[in-house]
């Protein structure tokens, strides 16, 4: 299915058999789960706000509806933003849409942007949900805001507006997912191998010494 930016796919279902809403990695019943976009449910219209290009993939997890039901389906959203790499949780507000999960290269930066009646937040917090603990405040309380958030880290981020009710009823959260070759590899990259000093008679001051270890240590 194809899409234009900020499109809205309403998912339907019921009433009768119980189905669920997941967003995967890819387009397999076996692939993983990156998002629970809703929980299982007889009846449901579960609103998608699409705000950036790429690909996206949802399945019902429910028994065999993905491989036997063939309850998964692939969405490509075209390139044709109107702001790049723009995200508002305006959009949200359409359909009480929700947004799914963003796959973005290292290196991205989201500008999460509003000007309008309702004032949102921008935090940074420790889950996927609406309670759990702010780790940072992008912006506060504002009827009108352009917030710049660079994803230079591989990673998974989240992001919710905690202006009462907005995230519970209005779905304004966010998750993304950084990944890619252009990722800083920390964990992997060895620092460059330390040639042993040649023995010297007098060693310098204790004092000079560490100045010395000092700036090598500097990037
Ligand atoms: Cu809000």
């Amino acid at each position: 299915m194809q899409i234009a930016c900020n499109d809205v796919v309403n998912f339907t279902w019921g009433p009768g058999v119980a189905h669920e809403l997941e967003q995967i990695d890819r387009y397999s019943c076996d692939a993983k789960t990156i998002q629970h976009t809703h929980e299982i449910n007889t009846t449901a219209v579960v609103a998608v706000v699409f705000p950036y290009p790429g690909h996206y993939y949802f399945r019902c997890d429910v028994g065999s509806h993905c491989s036997a039901g063939k309850q998964i389906i692939h969405i490509q959203v075209a390139d044709d933003c109107p702001v790049k790499n723009g995200i508002a949780w305006t959009q949200v507000f359409r359909a009480r849409a929700q947004w799914p999960t963003l796959n973005v290269p290292c290196g991205t930066t989201l500008t999460a942007a509003w000007n309008g009646t309702f004032n949102h937040e921008v935090h940074q917090v420790e889950k996927d949900d609406c309670t759990s603990k702010v780790l940072k405040v992008w912006q506060d309380d504002a009827t009108a805001a352009s917030v710049p958030i660079s994803f230079s880290k591989a990673g998974t981020y989240h992001f919710r507006c905690d202006i009462p009710t907005h995230c519970t009823v209005n779905k304004q959260r966010l998750q993304v997912i950084a990944s890619g070759s252009s990722c800083p590899t920390t964990s992997t990259r060895n620092p460059p191998p330390r040639r042993n000093p040649p023995p010297r008679r007098n060693p310098p001051p204790k004092k000079h010494h560490r100045m010395l270890l000092g700036q090598e240590q500097q990037p």
